[in-house]
């Protein structure tokens, strides 16, 4: 695998914050073919532009547009690095099923997708409900699906309150013996996922396959039928 060398990471990091697709696709091209492994490029390359992105913001240095200008580069490199990052778990058996989403109100996609990209690529059956999903469309689908694990995610402090509905939503169905609930999202906290009854909180996505797999030992094995 080849190294990224810094002055591409600066590069990568600056595309996002200067909202520029182009040249932020043609970085993670150029990145895959130099046989860059697809996450160094996310993680140390595009996620910190990201970041930037979201501190110029808070500091008003920042407007709305410039920021969706930026989920816009970012969305163009993951369009190269996602189906490379797809490929490494084209072959391995499953490892769970789980069933994904942000939280209702809430329209920040790009990390939750990405958690999704990585659960798949370590073998996990993902169902990616989107974003501004409901409570009840999270239970309906680990219901169809009998999921092993429900995902949610939130990137606002108003929202990330309706993680805890979706705990509540599967205890009413009486899905929550069965199903176990994980939750992330940049203002949540391994505090907060205790305190509403989740079962566990992943800082970063790398963290969440961690999470998703001891998820699943931790579940009790189906009696023979
Ligand atoms: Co928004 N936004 N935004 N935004 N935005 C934040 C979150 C904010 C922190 C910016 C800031 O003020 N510094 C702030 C929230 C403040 C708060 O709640 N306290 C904010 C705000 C205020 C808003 C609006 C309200 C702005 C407005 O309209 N005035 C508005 C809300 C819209 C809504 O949702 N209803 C809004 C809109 C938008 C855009 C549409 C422009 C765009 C999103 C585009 C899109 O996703 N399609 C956007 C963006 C891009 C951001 C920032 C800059 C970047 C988010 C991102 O993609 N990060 C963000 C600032 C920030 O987070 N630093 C900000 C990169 C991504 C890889 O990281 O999403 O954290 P992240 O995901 C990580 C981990 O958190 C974790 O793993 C991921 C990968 O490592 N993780 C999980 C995430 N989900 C997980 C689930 C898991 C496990 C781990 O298990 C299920």
């Amino acid at each position: 695998m080849g190294r990224i060398s810094d002055e591409t990471l600066n590069a990568m990091r600056q595309s996002i914050v200067d909202g520029a697709p182009d040249t932020a696709s043609d970085l993670a091209r150029r990145a895959i073919a130099a046989g860059v492994e697809p996450l160094e490029a996310i993680n140390d390359g595009f996620v910190p532009g990201m970041h930037a992105v979201g501190e110029q913001f808070a500091r008003g240095q920042m407007f709305l547009p410039d920021m969706m200008a930026s989920a816009e580069a970012m969305r163009a490199a993951m369009a190269v690095l996602d189906p490379e990052l797809k490929k490494q778990g084209a072959d391995r058996p499953v490892a769970g099923t789980v069933v994904l989403g942000t939280t209702k109100g809430d329209i920040h996609e790009i990390g939750k997708t990405l958690v999704g990209t990585l659960l798949a690529a370590h073998g996990f059956r993902v169902h990616d409900l989107g974003v501004d999903v409901s409570a009840e469309q999270f239970a309906s689908k680990a219901r169809e699906l009998n999921a092993d694990i429900v995902g949610v995610s939130a990137l606002l402090t108003t929202t990330m309150r309706n993680q805890r509905g979706v705990v509540e939503a599967l205890v009413k169905a009486g899905l929550r013996s069965q199903t176990k609930v994980m939750v992330g999202g940049a203002p949540v906290t391994r505090q907060w996922a205790e305190e509403i009854g989740a079962d566990g909180y992943a800082k970063d996505a790398m963290t969440a396959v961690a999470l998703a797999r001891s998820l699943m030992e931790q579940k009790p094995v189906p009696e023979p039928a």
